[in-house]
């Protein structure tokens, strides 16, 4: 069925519609009865402007409350949502544009003077603004009565499209259905062993599935209740840790609170989980976290394409450096190249199965047959082992790929762009260790000949056409990259020479 029916099955009661659903940081009170009409109203001005089921409506905005009401009108509509990470710039918003074709695009007003030109070119019928106070020409224009309900789709409909880099440097549209959606949700919401009184403290990010599937959809589930922040800040989260009873967060939220002299457990009394995920939590931030505050983190394991695959369990033994038990109904293998499954404690790629599987790619057919074995796995890109007792722990990555606090950087997609300037024979880009982001892009860039590259040049070059946090923090200029006798440019060699770089 159609998401947005599923959670409204959990919403309260009709005649309660003046229960509580969030509370912004700034104290801003949105009821149930507010969601579901505001949405309800956005769901009917889609829909007059010709948006059919199917048709994608792309959303580059900041985190506001608004942009809850628009990503559940998108599913009431029938619609599928596109969100879009705000700090993505020109030439990025050019290709999504024109790759997904939206009937409508909703952004911040800020970025009108850049936008408006690029959505003439891509000929999109239908662009607004709205910003983080509410304001804008789409919270304007959408004046027609509520709908009611929602429009009726079936399990293996698309509801969403989230764009994910490739290790070839050109994005693609992850497509979820509202299969995928719901069947992760439910899980999460059963195995996190959600309660009627819970309050989610949500401080992360609405564009990516974090923020969006893992937390928002799982409070939705609940019936509420949040304390929405419009973004982490550790001030107001430690706070408003003390209301809440659930906190998700990347693994630079816990170290960024752990640097808080004043936090610990005064502020955690109330709470009952703390959830990591998205990128590799240190065993030193679980160990200082549980020594700080008497709380074990659970940390679990997900992609874009898949939500969530594993997790530590809610009874029983949360163990740090692991990512816990494949999910109930998900099957999860670790193979060698041949596709054998390998013995407890051997490294292999972790693949699975299941309903919150991705059916494919946005308009890429031949990008299906790559990422799936012909046994109808979906491959990770990520190495792990299984232990004895059935502990998945992911010790490194086949795919080229930094994570940056949470944030996915595909290196070829840099690369490719710093081997277009002038005076850049060519280039390599690395993640390092990173004591706040966990790790950081660096480039290693070798001249040409007689060329003369200045840091600080190339950085504000690259900051024109990539969003911030994939610019590299450091830029090395070399004579030559290091290379093995096969003539392949040793990233370990670059790794190992400037592992010290941002150390604390
Ligand atoms: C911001 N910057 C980053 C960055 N975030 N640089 C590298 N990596 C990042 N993650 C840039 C800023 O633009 C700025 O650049 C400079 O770094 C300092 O910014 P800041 O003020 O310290 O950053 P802040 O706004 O506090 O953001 C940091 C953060 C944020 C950690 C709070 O990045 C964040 O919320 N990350 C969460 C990402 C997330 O939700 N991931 C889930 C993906 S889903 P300059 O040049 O202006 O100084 C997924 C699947 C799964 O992976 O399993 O969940
Ligand atoms: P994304 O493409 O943004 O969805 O990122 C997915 C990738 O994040 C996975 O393939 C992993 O490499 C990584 N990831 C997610 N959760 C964890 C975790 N708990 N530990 C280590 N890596 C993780």
């Amino acid at each position: 069925m159609n998401l947005y029916g599923l959670f409204e099955q959990r919403f309260p009661h009709a005649a309660d519609s003046s229960t509580l659903f969030l509370e912004t940081a700034a104290g801003r009170q949105v009821s149930f009865g507010e969601l579901i009409d505001t949405s309800g109203r956005y769901a009917a001005q889609l829909i007059a402007l010709g948006v059919a089921p199917g048709d994608r409506v792309a959303v580059q905005v900041d985190k506001c409350v608004e942009s809850v009401f628009l990503y559940l009108a998108c599913l009431r509509a029938g619609a599928v949502y596109l969100p879009l990470n705000s700090a993505y710039r020109e030439s990025e918003i050019d290709y999504f544009l024109g790759d997904a074709e939206p009937t409508v695009f909703v952004h911040a007003s800020r970025d009108a003077a850049w936008i408006d030109p690029i959505c003439r070119a891509r000929g999109i019928a239908h662009h607004f603004t709205l910003d983080t106070n509410g304001d804008g020409t789409w919270p304007a224009a959408c004046t027609l009565a509520p709908m009611q309900g929602y429009v009726a789709r079936g399990d293996d409909d698309l509801a969403c499209i989230l764009y994910t880099s490739g290790t070839t440097g050109r994005s693609k549209g992850a497509m979820l259905t509202h299969r995928n959606l719901s069947s992760n949700a439910l899980t999460l919401h059963k195995v996190w062993g959600f309660r009627a009184d819970d309050v989610l403290l949500h401080a992360l990010p609405l564009f990516h599935v974090h923020g969006l599937f893992v937390a928002l959809n799982t409070i939705l589930l609940n019936g509420g209740k949040m304390l929405f922040h419009e973004r982490f800040d550790a001030a107001p989260v430690m706070r408003d840790l003390q209301r809440a009873t659930v906190f998700m967060g990347v693994p630079t939220y816990y170290t960024r609170l752990l640097a808080e002299p004043s936090f610990g457990a005064a502020q955690c009394a109330g709470m009952r989980l703390f959830v990591s995920g998205s990128a590799p939590l240190l065993p030193e931030t679980f160990e200082a976290f549980r020594e700080r505050t008497g709380h074990t983190i659970l940390e679990r394991y997900g992609m874009t394409e898949t939500g969530m695959i594993t997790s530590n369990p809610l009874e029983g033994e949360r163990r740090g450096g692991t990512v816990g038990f494949p999910l109930p109904g998900v099957d999860v293998r670790v193979v060698d190249d041949q596709l054998n499954r390998v013995a407890p404690n051997q490294i292999g790629h972790i693949q699975l199965k299941g309903p919150n599987v991705l059916p494919g790619y946005w308009r890429l057919p031949e990008k299906n047959a790559e990422e799936f074995t012909a046994d109808g796995y979906f491959k990770t890109g990520d190495m792990g082992m299984f232990s004895e007792d059935g502990y998945l722990a992911i010790v490194g990555r086949s795919k080229d790929l930094v994570i940056s606090g949470g944030y996915n950087v595909y290196p070829k997609e840099i690369e490719l762009l710093l081997d277009s300037f002038e005076g850049v024979e060519e280039s390599a880009v690395i993640g390092l260790p990173h004591p706040d982001f966990g790790e950081a892009v660096a480039a290693v860039v070798a001249a040409k000949p007689g060329a003369r590259l200045e840091e600080s040049a190339v950085i504000a070059t690259l900051k024109g056409s990539l969003a911030n946090f994939k610019v590299p923090k450091r830029i090395f200029v070399v004579k030559e990259l290091p290379r093995n006798a096969m003539g392949k440019v040793q990233k370990n060699v670059l790794r190992d020479t400037y592992k010290s770089t941002f150390a604390a």
